[in-house]
C-alpha cells in the first residue's frame, strides 16, 4: 500500500525544506519531493522531524520509577539505588516484563523516540535457573516492541562477575549470569525472537568492566562481528577508583588499551574521563551514550562535553525514571550551562541554534549506535514525528527555532503524531494502544508491588 504525507515544513538530511511530500510503501520512504503542492489523498501536517533513537534503555526499571526517591538510613548513592533496583526485579517474570516494557515503549514513541536500544540483562528465572527458553525474557522485550511498534535494537547483556578482577556475583545478580557458551545460545535464541519485527537489529553488550573479564570481553567482541557493541563505563567515581586499583588504568583508558574500540561501539555514560580519554573517545568513531536524566537522578556527574568536539554522541533514557526525548536533550545542555556558567554551549557555531545541534547530534549518534539509519530520506523506514504548530511555544517560529521551541520551551507537549515504519502509532501525543497497555501495566504493578 502506498501512502503520502505532506508537510508544510520538514527537517530533511540537507536541512529544512518547505512543502515536503513523502511517499511511503511497505513501511519505507520511496520518494521525498520538496516545494511540492499537496495532492488529493495526502495526509497533511505542518512540521515534521525524523524520529530519534533512544540508545540506552532498561525497560523494566520503568516500573520502579519514583520509588527510590526517599532518603535511606545511610548516605544514598548509585549503589543504594542499585540495591532497590535488584529487589524490584526479583519477582518479575516474562509477562510482567512485557507489560512494563510496553508502557515504557509507548511513552518513548509519544515523546518522539522511534527506535530503542534495549540493554537487556535479566535473563534467568527468579531462582537463577535458565527459563525453558533461555531467551524468554528477551522474547518479552521483542513482544513489547511488536505490540507498541517501536523499532528495536536488542542488546543482550553478558554479565558474569560482581566486580573488577572477576569477583563472584552477588545473590541480587543471579538472574543476569552467563558464561560465553550459554550467552551464545541466549543470543541466537534472542535473535530468533526478533524475526517478526521490521528492521530489528541484534547487537550485544558486556554489561561493564566489572561484570566481564578481559578474556570474556575479547570473546564478546569476536561474537559481535559488525554488530553494535554497548558497554556501561566510567559512570561513577567509585568505578574509576576500583578500576585503577585493579589494573592501574582508568576504565576508558583500559578499554582503549585492551579492545578495538571503533564506530561499532557505544560507551554508555563515559562520564568520568580525563581530557586525554575524552580525546581518544572523540577520535575513535565510537558513540558516547549520554543519559542525562538518569545521570542526574543517580548522581553520576556531568559529561565532559567541552573536550569532546567532533565526537559522536546520542541520548538514552536508561533507568526510564522519566521518558522524554526533548528533556534528555535539554538537560544535556543545561548540565553544561550549570557547570561552566555559560549559555548555548553545545551549539555548533556562532549564531547557530543549540536545539538543532542537539537534535542532529543525537539523530546521527543514535543511528550509529543502534545500527540503523535515521532521517527522512529515500530507502529509510518512515519514522516521522510531527510537532503541533498551534503549541504556544512554537507559534510564529520557523526552521531551527521550531526545534529550540520544542526542546527548551515545550517538551513532550509539543509532539503531535508519530509514524514508525509507515504506521501512524501516536496521535495528539497519545499512543493508539495506550489505554490497553496502561490497564495491563496497572495489573502487573499491583501484583509486583503488593
Ligand atoms: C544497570 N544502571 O545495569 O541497570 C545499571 C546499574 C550497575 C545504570 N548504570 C547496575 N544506570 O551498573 O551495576
Ligand atoms: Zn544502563
Amino acid at each position: 500500500m502506498t501512502q503520502a504525507l505532506h508537510f508544510a515544513t520538514a527537517y530533511l538530511p540537507q536541512g529544512w525544506a518547505s512543502n515536503v511530500r513523502v511517499t511511503i510503501a511497505g513501511g519505507r520512504i520511496t520518494q521525498v519531493e520538496t516545494d511540492s503542492a499537496p495532492r488529493p489523498g495526502d495526509e497533511r501536517h505542518a512540521i515534521a522531524l525524523p524520529g530519534l533513537a533512544n540508545l540506552h534503555s532498561h525497560a523494566f526499571q520503568r516500573g520502579m520509577a519514583g520509588l527510590a526517591e526517599r532518603r535511606g538510613q545511610s548516605d544514598d548513592s548509585f549503589w543504594t539505588w542499585r540495591e532497590v533496583m535488584y529487589r524490584f526485579v526479583e519477582r518479575m517474570g516474562p509477562d510482567d516484563l512485557a507489560a512494563i516494557a510496553a508502557l515504557a515503549y509507548s511513552e518513548m514513541l509519544e515523546t518522539g523516540f522511534t527506535r530503542v536500544g534495549e540493554f537487556h540483562y535479566v535473563h534467568r528465572d527468579t531462582t537463577g535457573e535458565p527459563y525453558a527458553d533461555p531467551a524468554a525474557m528477551s522474547a518479552a522485550i521483542a513482544q513489547a516492541a511488536g505490540e507498541t511498534g517501536i523499532a528495536l535494537t536488542l542488546l543482550p547483556v553478558f554479565y558474569a562477575h560482581g566486580g573488577f578482577g572477576s569477583q563472584p556475583a552477588t545473590a541480587g545478580q543471579r538472574r543476569f549470569l552467563h558464561d560465553l557458551d550459554s550467552f551464545a545460545v541466549l543470543r541466537d535464541n534472542a535473535g530468533r525472537a526478533l524475526a517478526h519485527l521490521p528492521d530489528a537489529v541484534l547487537g550485544l553488550a558486556p554489561h561493564s568492566l566489572r561484570a566481564a573479564s578481559p578474556e570474556q570481553l575479547t570473546g564478546l567482541v569476536a561474537m559481535a562481528g559488525t554488530a553494535p557493541i554497548h558497554i556501561h563505563i566510567a559512570e561513577q567515581v567509585r568505578e574509576v577508583e576500583d578500576c585503577l586499583a585493579w589494573s592501574g588504568a582508568r576504565p576508558v583508558e583500559w578499554l582503549f588499551s585492551n579492545a578495538p574500540v571503533d564506530h561499532r561501539w557505544c560507551l554508555v555514560h563515559a562520564t568520568h574521563m580525563t581530557p586525554a580519554e575524552t580525546r581518544l573517545l572523540a577520535q575513535s568513531g565510537a558513540v558516547a551514550g549520554l543519559c542525562p536524566i538518569t545521570e542526574a537522578n543517580l548522581g553520576d556527574g556531568v559529561f565532559p562535553a567541552p573536550g569532546y568536539a567532533g565526537g559522536a554522541w546520542g541520548i538514552g533514557s536508561d533507568s526510564n525514571v522519566l521518558i522524554d526525548a526533548s528533556e534528555e536533550l535539554r538537560l544535556y545542555e543545561y548540565g553544561q550551562r550549570l557547570t561552566h556558567r555559560g549559555r548555548n554551549l553545545l551549539a555548533a557555531a556562532p549564531g547557530a541554534s543549540t536545539g538543532a545541534a542537539l537534535f542532529t547530534g543525537a539523530l546521527a549518534g543514535g543511528a550509529r549506535a543502534l545500527g540503523a539509519p535515521s532521517g527522512i530520506a529515500v530507502g529509510n523506514s518512515a519514522d516521522i514525528v510531527t510537532l503541533n504548530c498551534d503549541h504556544p511555544a512554537l507559534l510564529a517560529r520557523s526552521g531551527d527555532a521550531l526545534i529550540d521551541g520544542w526542546i527548551f520551551a515545550a517538551g513532550r507537549t509539543a509532539i503531535d503524531c508519530v509514524w514508525r515504519h509507515g504506521t501512524k502509532l501516536v496521535t495528539q501525543g497519545r499512543h493508539h494502544a495506550r489505554e490497553a497497555i496502561t490497564r495491563r501495566y496497572r495489573a502487573t504493578l499491583t501484583g509486583l508491588l503488593e
